[in-house]
C-alpha cells in the first residue's frame, strides 16, 4: 500500500520534510486556493506538482488529489450544469496531462466533516475530534432554529442538548458554530447561522432519492472522460452517515455504494474507502464493506471511531475504537495482490493515516483541526506495523 500524507500546501506549518521523517512517499493534496467550481489550469497544478517534488532527496510524489469539490449546483441538480461539468472534466484531463491520476472527492450538501468538540480530552493531555449528540440538537433546535428540527432528535439527547445551551455562554455557542464549520476545508463556503439558513433553504427540496440522482448524474457526466484520461475518482463517504440538519446524505452505507456502482459502471468511478466515517454509522460492517467493494477501492482514509448509543461518537487511536482495522487491512492486501496478479499495473492502493489525536508537542501548534503531525505519524507507524505483518503472515503484496 502507498503510505500518503495529507498536505494543505507550501503554508503547511508541517512541511514536506516532516512528512517524509513520518515516513510517507505520497502527498495528497489539492488547490485549495481555487474557490470551488473554478478550472484547475495545468500551470496551477504543474507549480504545485513541482513544489512537492522540489527536493528529490525527499522522493516524494503527488499521488492523490484531496478534494476536486463539486458546486453546490450540481447537487441541487438546478441551473445550467453542463458548463460545470465541463469544467470539472477539464480539470480531470488537466490533472492527468500534470500526472495526478486520483481524484478524490465528496457529495455532502453544504457541510463536510461535522463535530461539536475539536479537543476532547483523552488520558493523559491529548486531545481528540467528538461528535456530541447533545450539542448537535442544541445547534439544530436552538441555534438554527431549523423548522421540525425537534423530531430529529431523541426527546433524551434534546433535553441533554437544552440543559448545555441553558449554560452555554456567547463564547461557547460561537465556538460550536465554528466547530461545525470547521470541517470545511478551503476558505471559501464557511457559513455563519444566517448563511446556513440560506443554504438550507436551497436544499429544502432536495430528498434522498433526489441527491443520490444528481450524484449519478454527475458520475454519468464526468467519469467518461476520467476513464479516458486514465483516472481514477473516489467518493469519500459522508461525515458522519446519517442526515444532518435535514439534509439527505447518500453515501454512508453499503446499500449507498451498491447504488452508485450500480448507477453509473464506469470503472473510472470508484471509491475512498473511509474507515472513519463509515465506522461511525450503525450497522456498517467496515471489513465486510471493504470486501463487497474491493475492485472499486482507489483510496484508503484509515482511522476509527468509538460509537456511544446516543449516537455521540469519539475518534479513537487508529487501531483502537469499533472498527477491526486488521480485518480491513487485510481486505485491502488481499485485493492488491489480487490486482498484481491480473496485471494491473496501478494495483496499490494508496492510503493515509487519516486525522490523529492531539498528542504531546501537537498541542498548542497551529494545524488543521484533525491533522497534527504526531497523532498522524503515530498512526501511520502503527498502520504500517499492520501492513507489514498481516502481509508477511498471509504472504499478500504489499
Ligand atoms: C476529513 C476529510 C474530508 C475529506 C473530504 C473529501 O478530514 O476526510 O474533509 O477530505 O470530505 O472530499
Amino acid at each position: 500500500m502507498e503510505q500518503t500524507w495529507r498536505w494543505w500546501g507550501p503554508a503547511d506549518p508541517i512541511t514536506l520534510s516532516h512528512v517524509r521523517q513520518a515516513g510517507a512517499s505520497g502527498i495528497v493534496t489539492a488547490l485549495h486556493d481555487v474557490p470551488t467550481g473554478e478550472l484547475w489550469t495545468v500551470e496551477a497544478i504543474a507549480e504545485r506538482r513541482r513544489a512537492v517534488e522540489a527536493d528529490p532527496a525527499l522522493g516524494l510524489r503527488w499521488s492523490v488529489v484531496e478534494s476536486l469539490p463539486i458546486p453546490e449546483a450540481i447537487k441541487l441538480g438546478q441551473g445550467p450544469l453542463e458548463p460545470l461539468f465541463a469544467t470539472y472534466r477539464q480539470s480531470i484531463r488537466n490533472l492527468a496531462a500534470c500526472g495526478v491520476n486520483t481524484i478524490c472527492y465528496n457529495f455532502m450538501p453544504v457541510l463536510d466533516w461535522t463535530r461539536t468538540e475539536l479537543r476532547a480530552p483523552l488520558p493523559g493531555g491529548g486531545t481528540a475530534l467528538r461528535f456530541n449528540a447533545h450539542q448537535f440538537a442544541a445547534f439544530d433546535c436552538l441555534m438554527l432554529e431549523r423548522c421540525g428540527a425537534e423530531a430529529d432528535h431523541s426527546p433524551e439527547v434534546l433535553a441533554r442538548g437544552r440543559a448545555w445551551f441553558a449554560q452555554a455562554t456567547e463564547a461557547d455557542k460561537q465556538t460550536l458554530v465554528d466547530t461545525i464549520m470547521a470541517g470545511l476545508p478551503g476558505a471559501f463556503d464557511r457559513y455563519d447561522i444566517p448563511g446556513l439558513r440560506t443554504m438550507l433553504a436551497r436544499f429544502a427540496g432536495i430528498d434522498r432519492a433526489a441527491l443520490r440522482a444528481n450524484l449519478l448524474h454527475f458520475l454519468r457526466n464526468v467519469a467518461p472522460a476520467a476513464e479516458e484520461a486514465g483516472v481514477r475518482l473516489a467518493i469519500h463517504p459522508d461525515d458522519p452517515p446519517r442526515p444532518l440538519l435535514g439534509l439527505p446524505r447518500v453515501v454512508g452505507s453499503a446499500e449507498d455504494l451498491y447504488a452508485i456502482f450500480a448507477g453509473c459502471e464506469s470503472p473510472a468511478s470508484g471509491l475512498t474507502l473511509c474507515t472513519g466515517s463509515l465506522g461511525a454509522g450503525v450497522g456498517n460492517d467496515l471489513p465486510a464493506i471493504a470486501r463487497q467493494f474491493a475492485s472499486r477501492i482507489y483510496f484508503a482514509h484509515l482511522r476509527n471511531v468509538a460509537k456511544e448509543p446516543d449516537g455521540s461518537f469519539m475518534e479513537a487511536e487508529h487501531l483502537g475504537g469499533d472498527t477491526d482495522m486488521v480485518a480491513v487491512v487485510t481486505a485491502l492486501l488481499e485485493e492488491q495482490t489480487r490486482r498484481k496478479r491480473a496485471g494491473e499495473d496501478r494495483w496499490r492502493i494508496p492510503f493515509r493515516p487519516d486525522h490523529g489525536h492531539e498528542l504531546i508537542y501537537d498541542q498548542g501548534r497551529p494545524t488543521h483541526p484533525g491533522y497534527p503531525v504526531i497523532g498522524r505519524l503515530k498512526g501511520l507507524a502503527e498502520l504500517r506495523g499492520v501492513i507489514t505483518a498481516v502481509a508477511a503472515l498471509k504472504g499478500l503484496a504489499t
